[in-house]
């Protein structure tokens, strides 16, 4: 190279038209001068990098446009697998968050007057580490808990579950994926052995019939519906959920089915299957074990004896089976119309045994295929060192805790040999005095749990509650003791595992604000505070780290010990788990169980079922409605934190809480659209603005979640193998609002 091309400017200039018709200037630089992460930046000619979206769980690629190596704007990755150049609007928007005013750019400690007051974080690190060692010594090390979530990169959360658990000594460590995902990792787990999501997305575009169970990907995961939308296989699209939801209207079948009778529902459909012997004969033999005994169990399914249960005529469910039985290619998906149930697990089971007795499983465009929720939610379930032992072994097993202990050079003695407790546990032993310090982190309690009142209550009897998160305004960073201001996407790097088992690398495209600081970060700073850094000696990075993941995960389904380093997932758009080691990389997408071998001692798969129960609290003449929670916009992510800042998202959702209800229902009432209406159920009442529409049927009405005020109504209730809240059912009462 001449020096002449060695001093020409690393800059060129280009416009571009942005997505919302703005032009804008670009420039290309050199990453390594002016990048702003420890990873290099995959340059794409036009002076931009890659990364991978932050808030839901489709993983979409993104290409971000850099001035001065800092984001100016992004455009979805036209070259990656999973999203092939499309975005939603949250993902369009990703950037706009990072700028709000109500970052936290410093810690926050109240102060005795009850203010959260600004403070350095020498001082912030000190509180930490002094109040809760004070309440471990004075109760034990076990009166300490941490509750983390499926929004932090990979890295940061097994950094997190490390040094609570085996730094700070910490029993107790759940996420707020026990709100989303824990019924597919209980049914996974005991069905197949392993908490394995089959699919690869290709899946969606090589099905025949492929059947969505309360699951609506047109609002929660646009990006797969869009892959649906690329069937060229003409295929039945089959949505089971009470409303009629946008993806309920798209679809070519839909069961509005009562809600919460899935289970004898996917029974009924189960006995039309075996009485019309449309199974998989060699595939029961060969692949599952217990068909008998569940078989057994089906007989006194028929259609006819659930129909009235289940709201669906005979016909129908004797349809459904049919279509199932003459698609060559059937999936089925679930998502949190299911998760989201006092019986969700064997609910899952129930779709699992379908997909297991038909053959549906291991082949292009089929599977029972649980879609995850969060950015990470699946990091969470396999790497958070919360509800299992880092990549997806044990707490109980004596060998899982040698082999991580060797591995990560630390006393096998710091291991917890116990399960954690999960969420709905903690905040219960918060509330008997067991547990008295708590650390939340990325995860907005005081506005996500269900009982909204009774939680906030609980968290107002901490003797130190600490929050780490983007925003100092969030309902939970209102009640806590101390507030860590923590970097958010975009301004850090590390991987997310997406919903069919990508991992996506995510950039630092930007500075955090003030001192804030990556997750990462701050863990590092606790545990040298803390006096236990030297046991994080390997932890020098985020992607030193994910290489030490990949160590522990050797030999376990969920192997990574192939992935070298960040440029490899980079370069490949994405590498799917497993990939151990020495396995060359040559396909974009795999799906599981292609040999029929699940991960059970003997390679088979298990037939799990149960009766069915009621839901403890049905409507009754005094709250005669059943509430429906869920997604209402595509603009809207969870609690608002985020999409909330955005003027662009503001402009696609309503500002304040709405309630939709069946015209028969409001006309009986007297409410119409537009009114306020007063929502009340046994614990809390709302406020909010009517919606009449057919899309609820009469004696249901629907609450989005993104506000605050509807979890106040929610009705307590775990599903007693997953421990995840279902937020999907209690029994309120609609009034018109006194003028
Ligand atoms: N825009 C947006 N996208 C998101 C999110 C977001 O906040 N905003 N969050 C992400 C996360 S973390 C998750 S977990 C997913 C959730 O994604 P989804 O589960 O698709 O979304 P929900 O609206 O919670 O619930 C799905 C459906 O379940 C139905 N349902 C309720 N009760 C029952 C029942 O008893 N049986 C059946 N069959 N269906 C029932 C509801 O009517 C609802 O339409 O979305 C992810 N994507
Ligand atoms: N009624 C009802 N309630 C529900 C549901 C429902 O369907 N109905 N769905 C449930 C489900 S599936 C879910 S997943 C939960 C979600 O519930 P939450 O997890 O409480 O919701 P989020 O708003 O996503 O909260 C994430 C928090 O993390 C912060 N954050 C984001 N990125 C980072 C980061 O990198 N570092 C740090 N430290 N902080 C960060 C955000 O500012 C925000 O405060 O809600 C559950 N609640
Ligand atoms: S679909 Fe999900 S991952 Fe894709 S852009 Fe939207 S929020 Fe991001
Ligand atoms: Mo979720």
């Amino acid at each position: 190279m001449s020096t002449r091309e060695k001093k020409a400017p690393s800059r060129k200039s280009n416009i571009f038209r942005r997505w919302d018709g703005k032009l804008t200037t670009e420039l290309v630089l050199e990453p390594s001068k002016f990048g702003l992460g420890h990873v290099p930046k995959k340059l794409t000619p036009n002076g931009a990098t890659t990364s991978v979206c932050g808030f839901c769980s489709t993983g979409c690629g993104l290409t971000v446009h850099l001035r001065d190596g800092a984001a100016v704007n992004l455009t979805p990755d036209t070259n990656y697998p999973v999203n092939l150049g499309m975005a939603c609007p949250k993902g369009w928007e990703a950037l706009t968050p990072l700028q709000a005013d109500d970052r936290a750019t410093i810690p926050y400690l109240r102060d005795a007057s009850g203010k959260l007051q600004p403070v350095e974080w020498a001082v912030a690190l000190d509180v930490f580490c002094k109040r809760f060692k004070e309440i471990q010594q004075a109760h034990g090390a076990d009166s300490v808990a941490f509750i983390s979530t499926g929004q932090m990169v990979t890295e940061e959360m097994a950094l997190l579950g490390a040094l609570a658990k085996f730094g700070m000594g910490m029993l107790h460590g759940d996420g707020n994926t026990r709100q989303c995902m824990a019924t597919a990792v209980a049914a996974y787990k005991q069905s197949f052995g392993f908490d394995a999501p089959p699919y690869t997305y290709a899946d969606f575009e090589e099905s025949d019939v492929i059947v969505l169970v309360g699951a609506n990907l047109c609002i929660a995961h646009p990006i797969m519906w869009q892959r649906v939308l690329r069937n060229r296989r003409n295929p039945k699209i089959v949505v089971i959920d009470p409303r009629r939801t946008e993806t309920a209207m798209n679809a070519t079948h839909h069961f509005p089915i009562l809600p919460k009778s899935d289970l004898s529902f996917f029974y009924a459909i189960a006995h039309v299957l075996l009485r019309e012997s449309w199974v998989d004969a060699a595939f029961l033999e060969k692949s599952t074990e217990g068909f008998s005994d569940f078989a057994a169990h089906l007989s006194e399914f028929s259609p006819a004896a659930v129909s009235e249960l289940c709201g669906i005529p005979v016909e129908g469910m004797e349809e459904l089976a049919r279509l199932i039985h003459e698609g060559k290619r059937v999936s089925f998906w679930w998502t949190m119309g299911v998760n989201q149930s006092h019986e969700g697990t064997r609910v899952a089971q129930a779709i699992i045994n379908l997909a297991l007795m038909t053959g549906n499983i291991g082949k292009p465009g089929t599977g029972a295929n649980s879609i995850t929720g969060q950015c990470n939610a699946m990091g969470s379930r396999l790497f958070s060192n919360t509800t299992g032992l880092l990549g997806g072994h044990e707490f109980t097993k004596e060998e899982h805790r040698a082999k991580v202990a060797g591995i990560l050079n630390i006393p096998v003695e710091r291991i917890p040999t116990v399960n954690s407790l999960a969420y709905d546990q903690i905040l219960e032993a918060v509330r008997t005095g067991k547990i008295r310090g708590l650390w939340i982190i990325a995860t907005n309690t005081a506005h996500s749990w269900m009982h909204q009142n009774d939680a906030i209550e609980i968290l107002g009897k901490l003797d130190f509650l600490v929050v780490q998160d983007m925003y100092h305004t969030t309902e939970t960073a209102q009640a806590a003791h101390l507030v860590l201001p923590a970097a958010g996407w975009g301004e850090k790097d590390g991987t997310f595992i997406n919903s069919e088992r990508r991992f996506g690398l995510a950039k630092k495209v930007s500075r955090a604000p003030g001192v804030a600081l990556a997750d990462f970060n701050i863990f590092k700073l606790i545990a040298n505070h803390w006096g236990c850094g030297g046991m994080f000696s390997q932890w020098t990075s985020p992607e030193a780290t994910l290489q030490l993941l990949g160590r522990i995960s050797k030999g376990q389904p969920c192997d990574i010990s192939g992935i070298a380093d960040y440029r490899m997932i980079d370069n490949a758009g994405g590498i799917q788990w497993p990939l151990p080691e020495g396995t060359p990389l040559l396909e974009t997408e795999r799906r599981l169980f292609s040999d029929g071998c699940f991960y059970h001692p003997g390679g088979k798969a298990k037939f799990i079922f149960a009766k069915s129960t009621p839901p403890p609290e049905v409507p009754d003449a005094a709250y005669p409605f059943i509430l429906l929670t869920g997604r209402g916009t595509s603009a809207q992510w969870h609690t608002q934190t985020r999409t909330a800042k955005s003027a662009v998202l503001q402009q696609l959702y309503p500002k304040e809480l709405y309630i939709e209800i069946n015209p028969a229902d409001a006309a009986r009432l007297g409410l119409s659209s537009g009114q306020k209406a007063k929502v009340t159920s046994r614990r809390g009442r709302a406020e909010a603005n009517v919606v009449v529409t057919a899309c609820v049927n009469p004696g249901q009405v629907f609450l989005p979640m993104h506000y605050a005020e509807t979890n106040r109504l929610t009705y307590p209730m775990v599903d007693p193998y997953s421990r995840q809240p279902s937020y999907k059912y209690c029994a309120v009462r609609v009034q018109p609002c006194k003028k």
